[in-house]
């Protein structure tokens, strides 16, 4: 009988994904090697060719997948190794060497050479559907191989009666069996398939341990590149000022302009920082296209945002949504944990830009940033409301949560994901406690007061709050709207 081997000369461990034409083998191996340039297809025989994905981590290969054609002709593959006399060992490699000219069996020599070749396989199948004869004879095939093997159901519509069928067929002819759906899975069952793996054949346990190590340790990585990108994102926003010449007043045509340019300097900000963390999740083609009903495709600084993201009606209005007038009428400024700075001796002043609370004109924004007028210049920002801290945490922890949970395999771009309806407080921020909260407010003080940040011990607790954030994020344990 043919066994699987890991030569000196290649101690990475291969596994071929094999199985029936438009299965989802392709979307399986994609959301596996963290790879969305592999061809995904409705129209079955999109795979043509094998071709390999190696996974490299660190500069270093640790794994490779090998994306295979679809079986061609299981029955009759089936007949011939069942009528083969020769060697055991050498039974895939005689029915390539007998076939490998006849265009009725291309594929099936084509997926089988890695598997003569030593790969392991995994063998995919669409459990929404039921078991036919055609699936015994692939399952027979990879059993006569000798390969070491799993079989993953992958299931493509929410139809699960068929499971117990396929799992009960699976008993007879694979070592280990798993539910991973090449469109939903997640970084954990990304590494709990991985760990089965070792399961298949003893000799890839020391190699596959230091496969799951390397991911776990990746992961680590990408967790804490992500938190200093958000946090670097955050000191860009909300340290933000700038000086602009002025006739020792501020028109309102001048506000709106000043207030317009920080709109964009955020707005850049925020994609930047959202592409850099697609980037290091490998995402290149996933390109976030929300549904209208996510609160990321909502213009940062509308008031639909902030509701959703859980201020009150009185965070709002004191993020500058009333005219200054409304201040000196008693509204508990401290409450909010507010300081409105050179703003509320200003209130008057500036109040008229933004008293209309409906629409894009909720919003005051030069509240929202301050102002000081000296000579003859006119200064804004750094911005002094704490809320727009939180607002911008929450969008990077929403798009995170996005970004974390689209597997590579996934190909429906355009339907998005549902982000959490229904809750008023849809944010993650409005949950923390009074002590994360004051890290944030020790943290936005010091980057509003333009000081370095980076070696400040509030940093350390804004990254250590971030880092068990995310976390919780990709391990499924914490979702937005929440209470933990
Ligand atoms: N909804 C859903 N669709 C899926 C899933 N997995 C695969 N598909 C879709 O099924 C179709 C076939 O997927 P592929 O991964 O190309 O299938 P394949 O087995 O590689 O197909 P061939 O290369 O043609 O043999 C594509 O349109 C995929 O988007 C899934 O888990 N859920
Ligand atoms: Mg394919």
């Amino acid at each position: 009988m043919f066994t699987a081997v890991i030569t000196s000369s290649h101690q990475i461990p291969r596994f071929a994904i094999i199985g029936h034409p438009n299965e989802g083998k392709s979307s399986v191996l994609s959301t596996l090697a963290e790879d969305d340039s592999v061809r995904v297809s409705p129209v079955p025989g999109e795979t043509k060719v094998c071709q390999d994905f190696p996974v490299i981590v660190d500069g270093r290969e640790v794994i490779r997948f090998i994306d295979t054609p679809g079986f061609q002709n299981p029955r009759k593959t089936l007949r011939w190794l069942q009528r083969y006399q020769g060697e055991d060992a050498l039974l895939i490699e005689a029915f390539i060497q007998a076939h490998e000219d006849d265009p009725a069996f291309r594929d099936d020599c084509a997926l089988l050479t890695p598997v003569a070749a030593g790969s392991g396989v995994i063998f995919v199948v669409d459990g929404s559907r039921p078991v036919r004869n055609m699936d015994r004879a692939e399952m027979e095939i990879l059993r006569l191989s000798g390969a070491p093997r799993m079989a993953v159901i992958n299931c493509k519509d929410e139809e699960s009666s068929y499971l117990a069928q396929w799992q009960s067929e699976f008993r007879k002819h694979f070592n280990a069996t798993r539910l991973f759906n090449s469109s939903r899975a997640t970084y954990i069952q990304r590494i709990e398939l991985l760990e089965n793996l070792k399961a298949i054949d003893q000799q890839w346990e020391p190699a596959l341990r230091g496969v799951v190590q390397a991911f776990q340790a990746d992961w680590q990585a990408r967790n804490e590149q992500s938190v200093d990108i958000i946090l670097d994102f955050l000191s860009q926003a909300l340290a933000y000022s700038k000086s602009v010449p002025s006739s020792g007043g501020a028109s309102e045509q001048l506000q709106e302009r000043l207030w317009q340019e920080y709109q964009h300097h955020v707005a850049a900000r925020e994609q930047a920082a959202h592409r850099a963390i697609r980037n290091l999740y490998k995402h290149n083609r996933f390109n976030l296209v929300l549904p209208e009903h996510s609160i990321l495709a909502q213009d940062l600084f509308s008031r639909k945002t902030w509701e959703f993201l859980g201020l009150t009606d009185r965070q709002i209005i004191l993020a500058g949504a009333m005219g200054g007038a409304a201040l000196g009428a008693g509204l508990d400024v401290a409450t909010a944990g507010i300081s409105f700075g050179v703003f509320s001796t200003l209130g008057g002043l500036l109040g008229a830009a933004g008293t209309a609370i409906k629409g894009k004109q909720w919003l005051s924004g030069i509240k929202l940033l301050g102002m000081q007028v000296g000579g003859e210049q006119l200064q804004v920002g750094p911005v002094n409301n704490i809320q727009l801290l939180y607002i911008l945490l929450d969008r990077s922890l929403l798009f995170y949560r996005q970004v974390v949970n689209w597997a590579h395999g996934r190909r429906d771009y355009q339907q998005g994901e549902r982000l959490a309806k229904g809750s008023s407080k849809a944010g993650f921020t409005a949950f923390w406690s009074r002590e994360e909260r004051r890290s944030c407010e020790r943290f936005f003080q010091l980057v509003c007061g333009g000081e370095s940040w980076a070696e400040a011990p509030v940093a350390g607790e804004m990254r250590r709050l971030l880092q068990e954030q995310l976390t919780r994020i990709i391990e499924g344990r914490l979702e937005a709207g929440q209470r933990r």
